[in-house]
């Protein structure tokens, strides 16, 4: 007797979905010092020291750099904790958020 194929009767569908994800965007300024932005970059994410140079760089080059991709809460709490470095020593460095399509 050769084997049969038995189909599932039930579709299984993914009971967990992937919460959508937000960008936070480092923006260029003229004026924050770029070690204080390392600094910043550094607080606030994963990145070692010569990880924060090269993405301080990279937006004070191109405008703006995404950082990071987190959570909306997530995404929005750092970028606030961020800015707010910034704002508490008088500089306008600012992050962003924006979701990710
Ligand atoms: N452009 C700033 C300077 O030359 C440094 C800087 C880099 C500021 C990146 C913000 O997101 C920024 N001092």
């Amino acid at each position: 007797m050769s084997p049969t194929l038995v189909k599932p009767r039930i579709k299984t569908k993914p009971k967990i979905q992937r919460p959508p994800l937000w960008k936070v965007i480092l923006l260029n300024d003229d004026f924050t010092p770029r070690e204080f932005v390392v600094q910043v970059l550094k607080a606030v994410s994963r990145l070692n020291e010569s990880q924060a140079y090269l993405v301080m760089m990279t937006a004070h080059q191109h405008s703006a750099f995404v950082i990071a991709v987190y959570t909306q809460d997530v995404a929005e709490t750092k970028a606030k904790q961020a800015t707010g470095m910034g704002m508490a020593k008088g500089y306008p460095l600012y992050f962003t958020t924006e979701k990710e399509e």
